[in-house]
């Protein structure tokens, strides 16, 4: 399989998670979206020029990263979508919540504070902290009674959020909410997490300028 991504960006982390808790091998492809040369080139691979890309068996591409978990719950162990449907559709459900209304808000806030104070666009800006704040209630909730996203075990819904908090340390501070912060530890403490938080560090830094990934 080959694996079309980049460690800085936040989809792709949410698969690369997923990839290290099945110990799933595959070959590495970085893409440098910042280089429009590199961009050209890999629209030839995906038109739509997103990362990450799966290639399976050289022509197969599955792109999307809910997509990819999917297909590799198909090949490898273990399960991140499990249980009877009622708990597969609550999987896929906060595997969408996670991404679109917290991690996509978090990458907004984060994108419009590297702009000069003129440039930025405050409707967005507001409308990703009002779903930033929704999504931190509503899991401040659901942890506190539970461990993971979706009870005891560990499920796309996390992989989902992983990214999410990762750069949320950053443009969204959770550290008002003990059961956030309690999960946020906890995921970190998982070695497929810390493998690809300590792979993306260096491009953070990079990128940021500073010692945002610390
Ligand atoms: N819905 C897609 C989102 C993928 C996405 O937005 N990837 C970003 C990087 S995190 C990207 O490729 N950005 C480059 C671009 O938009 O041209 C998924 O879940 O894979």
């Amino acid at each position: 399989m080959k694996f079309y991504y980049h460690p800085i960006s936040s989809y792709c982390q949410k698969v690369l998670v997923a990839m290290y808790e099945k110990g799933v091998e595959f070959e590495p492809h970085i893409v440098s979206l910042m280089d429009p040369e590199k961009r050209a080139e890999y629209r030839e691979v995906y038109p739509m020029g997103k990362v990450p890309v799966l290639i399976v068996d050289d022509d197969h591409l599955i792109p999307e990263s809910t997509t990819i978990i999917e297909y590799l719950d198909g090949i490898a162990e273990p399960k991140l979508i499990f249980g009877d449907p009622e708990q597969r559709r609550k999987i896929r459900f906060k595997d969408r919540m996670f991404d679109l209304y917290l991690n996509d808000s978090v990458s907004t806030l984060l994108f419009q504070s590297m702009k000069p104070e003129s440039e930025r666009d405050q409707e967005r800006i507001d409308t990703s902290k009002f779903r930033i704040d929704t999504m931190y209630g509503f899991m401040e909730h659901e942890l506190s009674e539970q461990p993971y996203a979706n009870g005891d075990d560990f499920s796309m819904s996390d992989c989902a959020a992983t990214p999410a908090l990762f750069y949320a340390q950053r443009a969204a501070p959770f550290n008002d909410y003990q059961h956030i912060s309690a999960y946020w530890d906890r995921l970190a403490s998982r070695p497929s997490i810390r493998r690809v938080m300590s792979e993306a560090e260096p491009h953070v830094k990079a990128f940021m300028g500073d010692d945002a990934a610390a």
